[in-house]
């Protein structure tokens, strides 16, 4: 291509910025996104995402002059999905609107189906998980299993949070003792609080105290109320709903993954609650080692291609007939095992 036909096409660009200025000056100001052009942007600028809802992120700047300004930004088409807690480069437009246009390297992604079972990015750059159950809604071990299966999939450290201790009955609850020794006994952190009455929350704010972390769990066990307490008075508090009255269920109060500050250092991001998930993103090897407490077993049964049901010579049998393997764990492996087979 010749240098004189390249110079015709800036100049084409150039007047076709001028004129899209002028009629912005003549209008007033403009808020549509199609006239955002290459030109009017400012220089990228490192920012943080705090929310994506729909097509739209919310970023705050990370630069030195503008640090914790929040900004609406679309991202450009050709970048993969971004998620809560992703670092980007942006550029601000002059309409108030600005345009991720580039991705940094993140060094965890947390992904799960959403209600269409598509495979989502929910939270990104984080090193905890906090999978929060409560008396209420009832708490169902396999999803623990599944949110822990995940966390080890991805390296991240497991936190398990009983909420509501101020409305724990030992002889209503006594099944959640019982599952949260099973945890305690494989080693997992589990930390007892009540985001109402204040019991515990030091030791989590002490856990969580310089990391990233996720809250999530099913629907109205108070991840949105843990992180308001955490946080203490701010003015910007994350939306609490209360449970529904006829069957105790949460009442899904949190559309969108959202990233808070904690005062000193440390990030929380709260996610929306769901009741089930799949896993079908894994295979069965992995979901294997998912479950930390199966390892010393791996490859130690007397049949290569042990299902773990009732061959002979099955380590894992054999373990949970010495008791040094709760029966329950079994139990929820097979759960999910039988999930990937019929894609739930
Ligand atoms: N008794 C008691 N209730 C609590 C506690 N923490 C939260 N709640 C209540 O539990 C209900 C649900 O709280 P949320 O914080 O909205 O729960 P969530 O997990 O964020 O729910 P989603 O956003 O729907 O996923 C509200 O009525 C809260 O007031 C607690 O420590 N004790
Ligand atoms: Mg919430
Ligand atoms: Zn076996």
């Amino acid at each position: 291509m010749s240098k004189r036909r390249l110079s015709q096409q800036q100049r084409g660009r150039i007047d076709r910025n001028q004129q899209l200025r002028q009629a912005r000056l003549d209008k007033g100001s403009d808020n549509s996104r199609d006239d955002i052009d290459v030109e009017d942007l400012g220089p990228e600028q490192a920012g943080l995402v705090i929310c994506h809802y729909g097509q739209q992120l919310e970023i705050e700047s990370t630069a030195a002059d503008s640090a914790g300004q929040i900004y609406r930004c679309f991202q450009r088409t050709n970048l993969p999905p971004i998620a809560t807690g992703d670092r980007v480069i942006w550029q601000a437009g002059s309409n108030g609107q600005g345009v991720v246009v580039a991705l940094q390297e993140r060094y965890s992604l947390m992904s799960r189906p959403n209600q269409q079972s598509v495979l989502r990015p929910v939270a990104a750059n984080v090193s905890v998980v906090a999978i929060v159950i409560a008396p209420l809604p009832q708490p169902f071990s396999n999803l623990v299993d599944r949110y822990l299966v995940m966390a080890e999939h991805l390296g991240l450290k497991p936190l398990i949070v009983l909420n509501k201790s101020d409305i724990f009955d030992p002889e209503r609850d006594a099944a959640i003792t019982e599952m949260l020794a099973i945890y305690q006994d494989i080693g997992y952190p589990v930390i007892r609080v009540s985001s109402h009455s204040g019991a515990g929350m030091e030791a989590l704010m002490n856990f969580l105290a310089d990391q990233t972390v996720v809250f999530v769990g099913q629907s109205g066990v108070g991840k949105s109320s843990l992180i308001n307490a955490l946080r203490g008075p701010s003015g910007d508090e994350a939306a609490v709903g209360n449970l529904s009255t006829a069957r105790d269920k949460g009442t899904h109060t949190t559309t969108a993954a959202r990233l808070y500050h904690l005062p000193g250092s440390g990030d929380l991001i709260d996610s929306p609650g769901i009741r089930e998930f799949g896993l079908w993103h894994m295979d069965a090897g992995q979901i294997f080692e998912g479950f930390v407490d199966f390892r010393p077993y791996t490859g130690a049964c007397r049949f290569r291609d042990c299902s773990h049901q009732s061959e002979p010579g099955c380590a894992l049998q054999a373990a949970v007939a010495e008791k040094k393997l709760h029966p329950q764990r079994l139990k929820s492996y097979f759960m999910l095992l039988s999930s990937l087979e019929d894609g739930t």
